[in-house]
């Protein structure tokens, strides 16, 4: 069955927080919050949840910025919904899953990253959504991508 997971970036002062993930997938990686998707629930309710779960934070006025497309061994693995947040409520905390961090937006440790973050991040980071598609080897080598740049404010009313 294809996923659908999402990702969350919390923004403040030119600062992203960022997780240093402890288990799952992407283990040992720095990563925005989130996870998958389950029944019933909106990507958007989805990057809420995990944010709560994951760092003990209620964000609220989630900006969607992109979707990316997976690809491993040939095979379509699934997508991923990302969004921003400029406003939530409590203290990020340390929890059995992540330990939160912030990051001076230039000063992002993509070498400690999923190798694709490089290619789109930078881009939400600059407020510009995007569409990626990647092609992985083995989940470690990309062997082709192709990132978008979406534009359009219609955007917005597509996916509401
Ligand atoms: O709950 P679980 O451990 O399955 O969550 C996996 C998380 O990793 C989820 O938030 C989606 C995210 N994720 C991928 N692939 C990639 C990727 O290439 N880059 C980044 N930044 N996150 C990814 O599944």
């Amino acid at each position: 069955m294809t996923r659908v997971e999402t990702l969350l970036y919390l923004l403040q002062n030119n600062k992203v927080l960022l997780i240093y993930k402890k288990r799952g997938l992407g283990q040992g990686f720095y990563n925005g919050v989130g996870g998958k998707v389950e029944a019933n629930e909106t990507p958007e309710e989805c990057a809420v949840r995990e944010c709560k779960e994951e760092i003990d934070v209620i964000p609220s006025d989630l900006e969607w910025m992109g979707l990316l497309e997976f690809y491993n061994n040939g095979k379509l693995y699934g997508y991923v919904h990302v969004f921003i947040s400029r406003k939530f409520a409590g203290t990020p905390k340390e929890t059995e899953e992540a330990r939160p961090i912030w990051f001076d937006i230039h000063k992002i440790p993509y070498e400690n990253m999923w190798s694709d973050d490089i290619f789109w991040l930078p881009h939400i980071l600059n407020n510009e959504k995007v569409l990626g598609r990647f092609w992985f080897e083995k989940w470690s080598k990309i062997i082709k991508k192709e990132v978008y740049i979406l534009q359009s404010p219609e955007l917005k009313f597509f996916y509401h």
